[in-house]
């Protein structure tokens, strides 16, 4: 459905080399909407929570220390299978198996420095928003563009 959202964050090193424009770019351009987005530093509890399913992971440590290393360009999207659609643009985990066109495959070459974050599933996506957004965050508004984005 069309009100369908995802959590989208640009990582440290997508803001260090200047890619946030490109992403956002691509989001605008396919279009979704933009329907919040903040420019913050994340600290290392709000990490934890939102790498939850990873704690395990021999990577978490890693994964925690350059998520916080630096800023982050956390945003939401709302359309039409955005969640899904948003996986497809980034592209595969590992930049190493991206295909080219993806974000991940177009702009990065390792796993643990692969520049943006997209949810996983609707679910994830919900309980990602509610982490990083507070509810009067998220702008409620119309684009001009709807009917010709929509049938
Ligand atoms: P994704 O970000 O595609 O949803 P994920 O949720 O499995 O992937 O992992 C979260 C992040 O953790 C991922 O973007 C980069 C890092 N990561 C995943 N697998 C890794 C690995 N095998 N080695 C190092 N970092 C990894
Ligand atoms: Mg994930």
């Amino acid at each position: 459905q069309y009100r369908e959202r995802t959590f989208i964050a640009v990582k440290p090193d997508g803001v260090h080399r200047h890619i946030i424009g490109d992403i956002i770019k691509r989001f605008e351009q396919k279009g979704f909407k933009l329907v919040a987005m903040k420019f913050t530093q994340a600290d290392d509890a709000l990490l934890q929570k939102h790498y939850s399913a990873l704690s395990k992971k021999p990577f978490f440590p890693d994964l925690i220390k350059y998520m916080s290393s630096g800023p982050v360009c956390a945003m939401v999207w709302e359309g039409l299978n955005v969640v899904k659609t948003g996986r497809t643009m980034l592209g595969a985990t590992n930049p190493m198996d991206s295909a080219p066109g993806t974000i991940r495959g177009d702009f990065c070459v390792q796993v643990g420095r692969n520049i943006c974050h997209g949810s996983d599933s609707v679910e994830s996506a919900n309980t990602e928003v509610a982490l990083w957004f507070k509810p009067a965050e998220l702008v409620n508004w119309d684009p001009v563009a709807k009917p010709w984005v929509y049938e």
